[in-house]
């Protein structure tokens, strides 16, 4: 890449993360080098997380808060960020620890080197999820972990099983493919969205492999009963279906055309 390197964004989508927030901007400023932005997109937190960003902001220009008021939800939130974001590149993770501030770092280098997107994975050689989990008494459910290796497997082998993880949510991206797609769903079903339409439009993309380890600090929002697994079970289904219409229209298009 010749000239200046691009302005990085990185959004952080954040509800009650209050023990996360200050660890994870120090950590990432540390971690990055290129020039950057981050992004606090906060759905105005019970915790007050905004509140604490609004003090690192007086004193960090490269910080910015967003504090949403309305409508909240993380796929929203991300959007929201991507909206604001002023980078050549948008980079965007989980606040909780269980996205590593080094891997992010090593993520925007793979794009600096010329891919389109660049993505940490669980789901390849050396990558691991919830490394440390203890399955009884630990705060997050093991059938939640089952749940996404097993929802992980399913959409792999009926979208493009050359990518693993499309679950992630810890990935940088050159702006021009998020001019072209925005974000859609609700919680982490937008990622497989995004990603599967980024492979059919012929993106290059990197994996790399990450260890997540469970969150540092606070609780998961993400619903560990029986039936919060099973409803968002049914979003990925609707997704999925969504993306292999538009793989068919694609392939009828691309046989008309010749
Ligand atoms: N702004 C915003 N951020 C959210 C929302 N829900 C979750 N987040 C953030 O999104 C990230 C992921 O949320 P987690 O609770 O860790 O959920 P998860 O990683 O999918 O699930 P676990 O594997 O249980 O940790 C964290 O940084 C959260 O603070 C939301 O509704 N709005
Ligand atoms: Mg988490």
């Amino acid at each position: 890449m010749s000239g200046n390197p691009p302005l990085v964004s990185i959004v952080l989508p954040t509800y009650n993360e209050a023990g996360n927030i200050v660890d994870i901007i120090n950590a990432l400023h540390q971690c990055i080098t290129h020039p950057h932005e981050i992004i606090v997109v906060d759905d105005n937190s019970p915790d007050e997380t905004w509140r604490i960003v609004e003090e690192i902001v007086l004193s960090n220009p490269f910080v910015r808060i967003e504090r949403r008021m309305q409508n909240p939800g993380l796929t929203r939130s991300i959007q929201h960020g991507i909206d604001r974001a002023r980078g050549g590149i948008i980079c965007w993770m989980d606040c909780d620890f269980s996205h590593p501030p080094e891997t992010m770092a090593q993520l925007i280098s793979h794009v600096m080197e010329g891919h389109d997107l660049a993505v940490a994975s669980r789901y390849i050689a050396g990558g691991q999820y919830k490394s440390g989990l203890q399955w009884f008494g630990a705060d997050e459910s093991a059938l939640a972990v089952l749940l996404s290796r097993f929802i992980n497997v399913g959409i792999r082998w009926s979208l493009d099983p050359r990518f693993h993880d499309y679950t992630s949510g810890f990935i940088a991206v050159r702006r021009h493919i998020l001019d072209r797609n925005r974000l859609t769903g609700d919680y982490g079903e937008y990622f497989m969205d995004i990603m599967y339409r980024a492979i059919l439009q012929g993106h290059r993309y990197k994996e790399i492999p990450f260890v997540s380890p469970p969150r540092r600090s606070g609780v998961s929002k993400t619903g560990t009963t029986f039936r919060q697994l099973f409803w968002r079970g049914t979003k990925y289904l609707r997704t999925l279906f969504k993306l292999w219409g538009l793989r068919w229209r694609r392939v009828e298009r691309v046989a008309v055309q010749r």
